[in-house]
């Protein structure tokens, strides 16, 4: 078989609930920019870093699950904002940790100085790191971060 060379990888990028009103509602809090702008974002971040993205936003839980199930033999890496389903969903984290694929969690506001509701995650503890706070930079900054830890593993893999 082909052995996989740098510009292999692929990125599962999974928005949450919600998400898909981004750019209409709350800008002081999600800022201006809609959800496909963060994807051509994203998508342009990609190609520099040599790295193909692909797209999936639901306002479901068990689509969400489905998506992440579905990356195992399509992806490498997930990064993924789930919304409102971060502070409350054991299935999503099941998902990620039973597809064992490395993780980035985003979030465009800082949970942390947010109601306490939104300080815990089920998620964080199943990724590889989380980013909030920084708007859409919070995206561009996980998927950089990703692409370093796949990238990185490979070059251990490999030596
Ligand atoms: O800061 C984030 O990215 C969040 O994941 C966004 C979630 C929130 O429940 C998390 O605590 C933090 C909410 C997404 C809702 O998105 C909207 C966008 C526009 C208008 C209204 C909601």
């Amino acid at each position: 078989m082909r052995g996989l060379t740098l510009s292999d990888l692929s990125i599962l990028v999974l928005h949450g609930p919600n998400l898909n009103l981004l750019g209409s509602r709350e800008p002081e809090i999600y800022g201006s920019l809609t959800l496909a702008k963060i994807n051509i974002l994203l998508e342009a971040e990609g190609a520099k870093l040599q790295t193909n993205v692909s797209f999936m936003q639901s306002n479901h839980e068990g689509i969400l699950v489905d998506g992440i199930h579905e990356a195992l033999d399509k992806h490498q890496g997930i990064l993924i904002n789930a919304g409102a389903y971060t502070h409350t969903s054991l299935a999503l984290r099941d998902a990620i940790a039973a597809v064992d694929l490395p993780a980035v969690e985003v979030h465009l506001s800082n949970i942390y100085r947010r109601e306490d509701f939104r300080h815990h995650s089920y998620i964080s503890s199943v990724v590889i790191g989380q980013i909030s706070g920084f708007g859409a930079q919070s995206y561009l900054l996980g998927l950089q971060a990703l692409v370093h830890h796949l990238r990185k593993e490979r070059k251990e893999i490999e030596s």
